[in-house]
């Protein structure tokens, strides 16, 4: 379908002349440097297949490459654990005066996931790209120059915990077991162009590479686990040194510009799915970027906007790949044993966060990831849930979980009930009748069952869950609003994927009567939506978390359409939060504002998010904002902020969860000139295209494999409108 738009009585000409709308991403979404990163967290940048992931400080008297396999853990199904570092590559390159060093600059390019860097020194050129390939599974850093001999270097490759490095005849291996029986191994190929190699060992005698006098080489790091997210094989999967050998043995055996061109066309048919144009800005090649998030605060940019726009997904489909774990609370970046937070998948926000841009900006793929995780849980969670909620059939969760099943610090008792809506969204979107039938509807259904089993029935006929926590603050009693609202939204969702599939009407039955029970959202003598049953909320707290904002967003039970009294105290108590907070926490307060149709309200937290937040001396509680690499600062380093933002801008721009679709609900004044999308998606597998000029939409195109009519928002109008055929 395409539609020409009236605006009053005048056809704007324009129309007539532009009759597609053609976002593409410009080729200036990078994020750059003149100088070499000094800090891991604030100024490394970060390049990951989902699996395999590194952190590049791009020194050229030392280069520092520290890097991650996904499912490095410590724990078990009883002990959490946290996820770990896997290893450090260090180059020390015979040529050390910095000073000599001219003309330097590291990029990471997000149209390709490429990261280059450039630099002279004595008059020679030197250039280095590195990649980490899905298709290849395999990390590659090339380094080059139009000089002959340029390269006399030293190699090192270095564990995270304890085990020496080996060595193949051009390679280092590293090879260890965790305490809890994990085992680990990667190896580190060396491809030369010219030199001569001499493999040594160090004082502490671990195995080091020479090259000297050579045009360049070309490092092959491959890295993995015996993990597999199957319970039933108690974790393990195949022995590790035999996945690194036969990827690196493949690898290997193709040429640079093999690998480089597969990489970026694998990469590519994802993020290039959704384009995003806001003005008409031109990039700041001459500006680093960290002087351009400097500069925001007096000149927003347009362009640094859609940047971390586009680097959310850049980051997901970097971290979270079909076939792998998902993204942890720093995706796959981590460079401690002992990680903030064990770096792990925390479900009373920060998993959820994660997910929210993944069908919206096209990256179906990248959900599986995570709707996997919660299907391999299951057993583990059946057994732990009975210990402490004797009786209930289903499955819920505590606040820290690992990849087996462990977990720990406070129950979580919606937590599961939360996974679910992403189980939902991925067929709402996408409208896989099979996933939903074969995958996702057991597990609606056992989740509902925990509920029905575990909701308490009152004497006046209300039902409520009992002894909850509204995170992370507050006394645990029953009728908690965040508990209320996520089980109204899995009982939602449950009875939906039942009439989708046209099943269990007994069942979906008797869900919907107890749906129609529940404890229902009330509004407070401050005009506020209560957190508790009680009206006691405090018009002066300022905790991060709005949990019982929950129905708002990521929910769909208050909106200003369908409950603008609710919509209005949801309002009143996210005024009363204020705007600065925690990275995630604005994050959150984007989507919020944006449900509330309150465009410029979402952007001004936009700008408060994107504030520099520095490295040195963290203060926990300092508010959140992004560091130098563009990372979301909590503080510390979380990324779920990322990713929150990227989903906060969606949500501005178009809408589907009430059974339309609006455009534009939330633009702010700021972006009113002109702007374009390619690629969002809808709910309903509707790929949305659209165009705007002076607040106005002036084109738009839906289509979809399922040609059908919808109602559609635009420019303040619903209509009914039919999807073209995609
Ligand atoms: C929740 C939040 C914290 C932090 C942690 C990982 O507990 O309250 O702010 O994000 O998760």
């Amino acid at each position: 379908m395409y539609k020409r738009m009236k605006l009053g009585n005048l056809i704007l000409t324009l129309l007539l002349i532009c009759n597609s709308v053609q976002a593409q991403n410009s080729n200036n979404l990078k994020i750059w440097d003149n100088k070499p990163a000094k800090d891991w967290m604030t100024q490394a940048y970060p390049i990951g297949n989902g699996k395999l992931g590194a952190m590049i400080f791009g020194g050229t008297d030392q280069e520092h490459i520290q890097f991650n396999e996904s499912s490095l853990w410590t724990g078990d199904e009883q002990e959490t654990g946290a996820y770990q570092a896997f290893g450090e590559i260090f180059i020390d390159f015979d040529q050390k005066e910095a000073g000599k060093t001219t003309l330097y600059k590291r990029t990471l390019n997000l149209n390709d996931a490429i990261h280059q860097i450039s630099y002279q020194y004595n008059g020679q050129e030197f250039t280095r790209e590195y990649f980490s390939s899905h298709p290849d599974q395999v990390m590659i850093f090339n380094y080059a120059s139009k000089s002959k001999n340029a390269y006399s270097v030293t190699i090192r490759l270095k564990d995270a915990h304890a085990s020496k490095t080996k060595n193949a005849t051009d390679g280092l291996i590293i090879e260890g077991v965790l305490p809890n029986g994990l085992k680990y191994a990667s190896t580190l190929r060396l491809k030369q162009n010219g030199g001569t190699l001499k493999i040594d060992k160090d004082s502490e005698g671990n195995s080091q590479i020479h090259l000297t006098k050579a045009n360049g080489f070309t490092l092959f790091l491959s890295a993995s686990t015996d993990y597999i997210n199957q319970r039933a094989r108690q974790w393990k999967g195949e022995d590790p040194s035999q996945v690194v050998n036969r990827n690196l043995k493949t690898a290997l055996a193709k040429s640079y510009a093999v690998l480089k061109n597969s990489h970026i066309k694998d990469y590519q048919s994802l993020f290039n799915r959704f384009a995003l144009q806001i003005g008409n800005n031109t990039p700041k090649d001459d500006v680093p970027t960290v002087q351009q998030i400097i500069n925001y605060k007096k000149n927003t940019d347009n362009q640094l906007e859609t940047t971390l726009f586009q680097y959310g997904r850049y980051l997901l489909i970097s971290s979270s790949r079909k076939g792998g774990l998902p993204a942890n609370l720093q995706g796959i970046w981590n460079n401690s044993n002992n990680p903030p937070w064990r770096s792990d998948y925390h479900s009373n926000i920060n998993i959820q966060m994660n997910y929210w841009l993944a069908e919206p900006t096209n990256l179906a793929e990248s959900n599986v990831p995570y709707l996997d995780y919660i299907n391999s849980m299951r057993e583990v969670k059946k057994e732990n849930t009975q210990k402490e909620y004797p009786g209930v059939r289903g499955w819920t969760v505590r606040t820290e979980n690992n990849i087996f099943g462990g977990e720990s610090f406070s129950w979580n008792t919606p937590g599961s009930a939360w996974y679910a809506q992403a189980l939902w969204d991925h067929y709402s979107f996408n409208q896989d009748k099979g996933y939903l039938k074969s995958f996702a509807y057991p597990i609606l259904k056992e989740l509902s069952e925990f509920w029905d089993d575990h909701l308490k029935r009152r004497s006046d006929g209300v039902i409520v869950a009992p002894d909850g926590w509204s995170p992370e603050h507050g006394p645990k009693e029953d009728g908690v609003s965040y508990d209320q609202q996520i089980v109204y939204d899995l009982f939602t969702n449950y009875i939906e994927a039942a009439d989708s599939l046209k099943i269990d009407t007994d069942y979906r039955n008797h869900i919907a009567s107890l749906r129609d029970k529940l404890l229902k959202p009330k509004i407070g003598k401050w005009g506020q939506l209560q957190e508790w049953e009680d009206d006691k909320d405090d018009p002066n707290d300022k905790h991060r978390h709005a949990s019982h904002l929950f129905a708002l967003h990521p929910g769909r039970q208050i909106s200003i359409n369908k409950t603008p009294e609710l919509a209005e105290a949801a309002k009143v108590s996210l005024t009363a939060r204020g705007d600065e907070s925690t990275g995630w926490s604005m994050a959150w307060k984007m989507n919020f504002w944006a449900r509330l149709h309150d465009g410029n309200h979402a952007y001004q937290i936009l700008k408060n998010f994107i504030t520099l937040v520095g490295g040195d001396g963290i203060d926990y509680n300092d508010g959140g904002g992004i560091y130098e690499n563009l990372l979301c600062a909590h503080p510390p380093f979380q990324i779920d902020g990322n990713f929150g933002y990227t989903a906060g801008v969606t949500e501005m721009l178009v809408q589907s969860q009430e059974g339309l679709i609006d455009l534009l609900p939330a633009l702010p004044d700021a972006w009113k000139s002109y702007g374009e999308v390619r690629g969002l998606k809808a709910r309903g597998n509707i790929t949305v295209d659209l165009k705007w000029k002076d607040g106005v939409i002036t084109d738009y195109k839906l289509t979809s494999p399922l040609v059908r009519q919808i109602q559609l928002k635009v420019n303040g109008t619903l209509k009914t409108v039919t999807v073209k055929k995609s």
